[in-house]
């Protein structure tokens, strides 16, 4: 099961070939690299959790708690290729589990923490994942009460790994194995699957990406030259752990990559953050936009001291250009905007790029191999220059979802490129901007919404005849979300509280719960009598 072109459809020989020779692809694994790193500088600082007290581990240290780790689940069962949905928090056990998983070739699924019994079901069973790991209570939930509903209806799932009280389940502290039967099992190879990463999503269920040891590991090193990641890099994970930007750009994994160190930070607000960063002296971080607004505002009052900051990323959602000039100045730090994706493709500003470039600009892609199109309606190319779809190859860019043929045949042209849904243009410099959105997504300040996965569950509302979900313009989360709702005739009138109550119980993840209802007679109709998304997103626009 790891090994991509069954389930996971994969480059083409003669690409893999090409990214091989020009040494992009180095022939590495997680696993090996946490290894290697543990030999050449074993007690340098690798990861520190902050909270509640802190807690710090060297490189020689997380690489004998993963080798452990690993030894338990191979203990319990759990074999190369096997897939496990990891959904916990920004604590350091994150990092030990998923790279005990990367040793024995099991692939991580990353869940978020915000998700509920719908996207966590659907995790398990669509992956027919064999264990799924919590943290006992986060943010005032309770994940064992959730794993064991979902345990009950998901046959695969024959363990519920808990951080801290178990419960009825198994505690993760007692999974702990002898590394020797780690020798007697048959390594990852670069080329196979290292794990699932979702997607943000414009259908009903999210789609899983199958990434490799070698194309993502390339994305890393690729973001660390692009940053200036090194050993001197402290590293703040910010936004949750398991999202691919503070993830991989340059985040937590290109960081250890780096030999640098990781600090977790378990909120987003200045509160949190910034006495970390003065406590840990760290010097980059990743932020959403709504965020970067929010520390902006308070850098200038803070009493803590932020000197060490060099550069803030920000990405995940459009910045605007009037809060980007805010940022520097504000944080005394340097500014990178960066536009990415989980599938693949991720583009920075450049450290010496003109002051006028990083707040107008996207940025450039990481590979001189990452090929760009943009491109018409037709899929012809538009003048250099023009608005357009953007279509993507390289490197390290995903060429098919997992398990997803039909979708893939839409989400991807015939020779491979993926089709981002974006809509941007080209500076002279081949700097991207990002203009909008063709794809039916919500762009909540970094969190992505499938409008469809929303209305498939109100649908399920006896009162309810019809339902849309479109984008809001907002001005601090840049979008929120909108249910248009036509009741049934003969359903009594409902109250927009009833619609997000009963969204909220279905078990979503509280983000995708509609922030606006409207309750409607008729949708705006096309030409051809389908529901005018574009016509009620620019209605939407007088809220
Ligand atoms: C406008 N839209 C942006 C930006 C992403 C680094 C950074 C972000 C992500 C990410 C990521 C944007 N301006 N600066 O994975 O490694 C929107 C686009 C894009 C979608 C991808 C990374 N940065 N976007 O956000 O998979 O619409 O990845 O296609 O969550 O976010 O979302 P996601």
């Amino acid at each position: 099961a790891t090994t991509p072109g069954v389930d996971a459809p994969t480059w083409p020989a003669e690409f893999a070939e090409r990214y091989r020779a020009a040494g992009y692809w180095r022939g590495e694994t997680f696993g090996g690299v946490l290894r290697e790193r543990a030999g050449t500088h074993p007690d340098r600082i690798a990861l520190i959790d902050p909270a509640p007290s802190r807690r710090t581990w060297t490189y020689r240290q997380l690489d004998e708690h993963a080798d452990r780790l690993a030894a338990g689940f191979t203990e319990r069962g759990i074999r190369k290729g096997d897939r496990v949905v990891v959904q916990l928090p920004n604590i350091g056990e994150f990092i030990e589990v998923v790279f005990a998983l990367f040793r024995i070739g099991a692939l991580p699924v990353y869940a978020l923490p915000a998700h509920r019994d719908t996207e966590i079901a659907y995790f398990c069973s669509f992956a027919e994942a064999v264990a799924y790991v919590v943290p006992d209570r986060h943010a005032g939930y309770d994940h064992r009460d959730l794993a064991a509903r979902v345990k009950k209806d998901t046959p695969s799932l024959e363990h519920v790994f808990v951080v801290g009280d178990p419960g009825e389940h198994t505690a993760l502290a007692d999974v702990d194995g002898d590394p020797a039967v780690l020798e007697s099992l048959t390594a990852p190879e670069p080329h196979e699957l290292a794990f699932l990463q979702l997607s943000g999503g414009t259908t009903g269920r999210p789609k899983l990406i199958p990434r490799t040891h070698d194309d993502y590991l390339y994305s890393l090193w690729g973001s660390n030259e692009i940053c200036g990641v090194d050993a001197g890099t402290r590293f703040l994970v910010v936004l949750p752990a398991a999202h691919n930007f503070p993830m991989s750009s340059p985040g937590w994994l290109g960081v250890l990559y780096a030999g640098g160190t990781v600090v977790m930070s378990p909120g987003t607000d200045p509160d949190t953050a910034f006495p970390i960063i003065a406590e840990e002296r760290v010097t980059m971080t990743g932020l959403v936009p709504p965020l970067a607004l929010v520390w902006t505002q308070a850098g200038p009052e803070t009493r803590y001291d932020l000197s060490t900051l060099e550069l803030i990323l920000v990405g995940g959602a459009k910045y605007s250009e009037a809060a980007a000039r805010r940022l520097e100045p504000a944080l005394g730090c340097k500014l990178m905007q960066v536009f990415g994706m989980a599938e693949g493709l991720v583009n920075y500003t450049r450290l010496d790029d003109d002051p006028e470039t990083v707040v107008t600009t996207q940025g450039l892609p990481i590979s001189p191999d990452d090929e760009i199109r943009v491109v018409d309606d037709a899929d012809r190319d538009v003048a250099e220059g023009a608005f357009g779809h953007l279509l993507t190859r390289g490197p390290y860019t995903i060429r098919g979802y997992w398990k997803a043929p039909e979708h893939n045949a839409r989400s991807f042209t015939e020779d491979g490129f993926y089709r981002t849904g974006d809509i941007v243009r080209r500076t002279p410099t081949g700097h991207l901007v990002v203009e909008g959105r063709a794809k039916d997504q919500i762009n909540r300040g970094g969190e992505k919404i499938a409008p469809e996965e929303i209305e498939n569950i109100i649908l399920g509302h006896p009162s309810v005849h019809d339902v849309s979900v479109v984008a809001v313009p907002d001005e601090y989360l840049g979008e929120r979300s909108l249910a248009y709702v036509i009741l049934r005739a003969d359903a009594a009138p409902l109250r927009s509280v009833a619609v997000k109550r009963f969204v909220r119980e279905r078990g979503v993840a509280a983000y995708k719960v509609p922030d606006l209802v409207e309750f409607v007679d008729v949708f705006p109709q096309t030409g051809i009598g389908k529901i005018s998304k574009k016509q009620q997103r620019s209605a939407a626009e007088q809220h």
